[in-house]
């Protein structure tokens, strides 16, 4: 087939990631740290501008500066950037770019004699974009729910409550607060959207995966919803370029990119999605009920679903998947690898003694159960740290060590019961991944394989599977998903650990006394 180049920009950096599908190899993985490379020109620290009061932002010119800098680094690195066939992206999700009147004309004049920031700097109706980390539009979010009748009735509507984090609360809040620069505002793009733009030399849409991240899509027909539009702001219908399908091409690069960084003419460019919705793609998740855990300060659970199932309770957030046809959730525990070191720390152990008591502690613990809340939670929802014990003697080291690890798994089964779709495969990714006995903790209560799974940058990876999938289809040679995807995101079988069905009836015990001791405590 040939190469292709995912670019994922992200919170504080963009990266480029190349893939050969003849090889089925990674060539070539490079990335432009913000801070490094702009913290004094843009302000930036961490890749943000904090504003204050809530106000988490980020400037899109700073991200063509780094669209040009991550090309000549990836040149830089030994890629041909001529031999790339396609590109994709995926950006982070839900910040918005405010753009005037003067964005198409000048993306499709852009010339190669100039660098490409120099010649967009005009193209802004707000100089800066707010990002996911933005926490100044709680009003808006009550707004917004209110205006379509309800917190439940946008939930049903676009897959999610409204989230001070999505785009519409913040465009509801930008049109409030800035009416004159809102009256300026041509077009609005989200970081992925606005970055496909700048390759194309045109106004790309935005796909359905980042399009369910802003609370004005509608999830099943993955069109922007008029009420939803409706309830954020005034003329957003024609502020808003038309959903665009994640698989279709929309065109090749623009000659900018031919001429100063030396892409072939031919090399086609796909809509970027969101990071979260590439990294389903990047982690090999195009089946339902295919889930992967990241283990890391937060666990966080990636799904794939057969269908729009929302949470009615608030537990995850549900996108569409950028392969067309499913959806994801993504459920976020927040005391991951917060508890379990809390809990290695509390006993002083390293985690080679972890281990050993995992190794020595029966499946199920004699029922002994804790709540690791060890901060508060956010899926089941606790609003103050406790750690409660339940049949477990806080002093004996090996019972509490396998409590919190058992705690973990059978909240994961709980919590994620909402999906509809039974969970057949688990890969584990994070530094715990490598202890066996926490994976066979998950396989059992799951009763379902459990396998490692080394991952580079998900996100980046997905979005250049994606430009091989988008590719192939564009020459009518259209493939399957999982064809596309093996290759990259399979773990190796030798790593697999299966259920020990031995230990399904003490687990189906445990979850109900769990399930019981949770409902008493969470809230
Ligand atoms: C997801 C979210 C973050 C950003 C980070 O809803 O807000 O994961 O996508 O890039």
């Amino acid at each position: 087939m040939g190469n292709f180049l995912g670019i994922d920009s992200s919170t504080q950096s963009m990266t480029g990631l190349v893939i050969d599908t003849d090889t089925a190899t990674i060539i070539a993985e490079v990335s432009v740290n913000f801070d490094d490379h702009y913290a004094q020109r843009y302000g930036v620290s961490n890749g943000v501008i904090d504003l204050g009061d809530g106000q988490m932002h980020s400037a899109p010119l700073m991200w063509a500066e780094a669209l040009e800098q991550l090309c000549r680094q990836l040149s830089a690195s030994g890629i041909n950037l001529g031999t790339v066939d396609a590109i994709a992206g995926s950006g982070q999700q839900h910040g918005t770019v405010y753009l005037n009147d003067q964005a198409a004309t000048t993306l499709s004049g852009l010339s190669a004699q100039a660098d490409l920031a120099g010649q967009i700097e005009r193209i802004f109706s707000r100089a800066t974009a707010p990002i996911w980390m933005d926490r100044s539009t709680g009003e808006q979010c009550r707004q917004i729910e209110a205006g379509v009748g309800g917190r439940q009735a946008l939930l049903q509507l676009t897959g999610n409550t409204a989230f001070e984090r999505f785009s519409g609360p913040q465009i509801r809040r930008f049109w409030q607060t800035e009416p004159d620069a809102w009256e300026r505002t041509a077009n609005i793009s989200l970081v992925s959207s606005f970055v496909s733009s700048l390759l194309a030399g045109r106004l790309v849409g935005v796909d359905a995966g980042d399009g369910s991240g802003t609370n004005l899509m509608d999830i099943r027909s993955r069109q922007w919803s008029p009420a939803a539009l409706e309830a954020t702001a005034p003329d957003l219908a024609r502020r808003l370029l038309p959903v665009a399908d994640a698989a279709a091409v929309v065109g090749v690069v623009h000659p900018f990119w031919v001429e100063r960084h030396g892409f072939s003419p031919d090399c086609q460019v796909l809509p970027f999605s969101g990071d979260n919705p590439s990294s389903l793609i990047g982690l090999g998740l195009v089946q339902p009920g295919q889930v992967a855990l990241s283990l890391g300060t937060s666990d966080t659970l990636f799904a794939c679903m057969d269908q729009a199932r929302v949470s009615t309770t608030g537990e995850g957030a549900l996108f569409a998947s950028p392969d067309g046809t499913h959806y994801m959730a993504l459920i976020c525990f927040l005391n991951g690898s917060l508890a379990r070191e809390a809990v290695r720390d509390r006993y002083g152990l390293d985690w080679a003694g972890f281990a050993g008591a995992l190794a020595r502690s029966p499946a199920g613990n004699g029922g002994g159960l804790m709540l690791p809340w060890f901060a508060p939670e956010i899926v089941p929802h606790v609003s103050a740290a406790r750690v409660i014990r339940h049949g477990l003697d806080e002093g004996v080291v090996d019972a509490n060590v396998r409590a919190v690890i058992e705690a973990q798994a059978l909240s994961s089964r709980i919590h994620s019961e909402w999906m509809g779709v039974a969970i057949n495969s688990l890969n584990v990714t994070g530094g715990a991944s490598t202890n066996r006995d926490i994976l066979q903790i998950f396989a059992d209560v799951h009763g379902c394989p459990v396998q490692p799974f080394e991952t580079t940058n998900a996100a980046a990876l997905g979005a250049a599977l994606r430009a091989a999938h988008g590719h192939a289809r564009a020459r009518g040679a259209a493939q399957e998903w999982s064809a596309v995807v093996a290759p990259f995101t399979s773990p190796p079988a030798a790593m697999r650990v299966e259920p020990n069905t031995a230990h399904r009836g003490t687990y189906d015990a445990l979850l109900a006394s769990y399930r019981a001791l949770e409902a008493q405590h969470a809230g």
